[in-house]
C-alpha cells in the first residue's frame, strides 16, 4: 500500500479531533480552470475552510509522493501543469514518479481516507457520462463516493452528464444523496435539473448525523450543494453551449478523461467566461458547507 504524507497542520488537526476538509487538485490546476482564476480559487477555498473553523487539506501526487494538505511553496505547484490521477492512477504516479499528479474526485477521496478526514469539497463530480450506454464511460467518481467513508460536497454533477443515470448509479452502489436545502439535484451552474434528491438536509448537524449512522464502515454520502441563487447561469444559454461542445468532441473523437477538460474549456469560451465566476463561487460555497459540516461531526465526535 502506498505511502501518504501528511502536512503538520493537518497531522496535528486530526490528532486533537479538529474539523479538516480535503480537497482535489485538478479543479486548481491548469486541467481545471485557466490562470489567475484557478489561483483565486484555490485562496477563495482555504479560506472559505478557515472562516469556519476547519483546515483545509488539498491533495496531490508530487515527485511521486502523496500529499494530504500542502505547503505555502506548493500552491504553486498545485496551479501549474499537472497530469490528471484518478484512483487507479496513483499506484502509477508513485511508481513513476509523476512531478504532479493533480487528484480528481476519487483520487482525493482515496487520499483523505488514508489519511483519515472524512469530509471533502469539490466544484462538481463526474458521473454517468451521456451515451455511456455505448462508450461505458462513468466516472470513477462515483464507486470511490460509494466506498470511502467520506462525505463528498459537490454542487451536483456536471450538467453534460447524464443526471438521472448519475442518480441512479449511485442508488445501486448505496450512496445516500442529500440535497442542501433543495429537493432537486443541482446541476452545477444551474441550481436545479428537474431531478429530485432522494433526502432534503437544512444544517450540517443533519448531515453529520446521517454519516454517524452508516451502514458500512466504508459507506460515504453525497451532499449536494446548489450554486447560490446570485451566481447561477441561465439553463437556457448553458444547454445550447453544452450540446455544441458535446458534438465538436465526437467530431474530433475526444474520449475518456480528456473530455471533461476539454468540455470545461469550450463552455466558457460559449458562455463568454461566465462560467468561470459561477465555478469560483459554487467552489467556494462547497468549500464552506463541507467546512461546517467537518465541524459538525468533529463535535459529534
Ligand atoms: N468538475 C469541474 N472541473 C473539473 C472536474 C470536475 O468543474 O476539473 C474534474 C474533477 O476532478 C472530477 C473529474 O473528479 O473532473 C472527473 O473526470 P472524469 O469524468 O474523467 O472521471
Ligand atoms: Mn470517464
Amino acid at each position: 500500500m502506498f505511502d501518504v504524507r501528511v502536512s503538520d497542520e493537518v497531522a496535528t488537526a486530526l490528532a486533537e479531533s479538529r474539523a479538516v476538509v480535503a480537497m482535489e487538485s485538478t479543479i486548481f490546476s491548469h486541467l481545471g480552470l485557466p490562470s489567475p482564476a484557478n489561483e483565486e480559487a484555490l485562496s477563495r477555498c482555504e479560506q472559505a475552510v478557515r472562516a469556519v473553523g476547519a483546515v483545509p487539506a488539498v491533495t496531490a501526487v508530487f515527485n511521486g509522493v502523496a500529499h494530504v494538505g500542502i505547503s505555502q511553496t506548493d500552491r504553486e505547484r498545485v496551479c501549474g501543469p499537472a497530469q490528471k490521477m484518478a484512483e487507479r492512477d496513483i499506484p502509477v504516479a508513485i511508481a513513476e514518479g509523476w512531478k504532479y499528479g493533480a487528484t480528481t474526485v476519487s483520487a482525493a477521496l482515496t487520499l483523505a481516507d488514508r489519511a483519515g478526514i472524512c469530509v471533502f469539497a469539490t466544484g462538481g463530480i463526474g458521473g454517468v457520462h451521456r451515451g455511456s450506454e455505448l462508450t461505458g464511460d462513468i466516472s470513477a467518481d462515483l464507486d470511490a463516493i460509494a466506498r470511502r467513508a467520506v462525505v463528498t460536497v459537490s454542487a451536483g454533477a456536471k450538467a453534460f452528464l447524464d443526471l438521472a443515470r448519475t442518480l441512479e448509479y449511485l442508488e445501486t452502489s448505496g450512496a445516500p444523496v442529500l440535497g442542501w436545502q433543495t429537493d432537486e439535484f443541482p446541476a452545477f451552474y444551474t441550481r436545479t435539473s428537474g431531478l429530485n434528491v432522494p433526502h432534503r438536509v437544512e444544517t450540517a448537524e443533519a448531515v453529520a448525523a446521517i454519516f454517524h449512522n452508516r451502514t458500512r464502515p466504508d459507506q460515504g454520502v453525497l451532499l449536494a450543494v446548489p450554486i447560490p441563487e446570485a451566481d447561477s447561469l441561465d439553463a437556457g444559454r448553458l444547454d445550447a453551449a453544452l450540446a455544441s461542445a458535446l458534438e465538436e468532441c465526437e467530431a474530433q473523437g475526444i474520449r475518456g478523461a480528456a473530455i471533461t477538460p476539454f468540455v470545461l474549456e469550450r463552455i466558457a469560451v460559449a458562455t463568454d467566461g461566465d462560467s468561470l465566476p459561477a465555478n469560483l463561487a459554487l467552489a467556494e460555497h462547497n468549500a464552506e458547507v463541507a467546512a461546517q459540516v467537518a465541524v459538525a461531526i468533529a463535535q459529534l465526535g
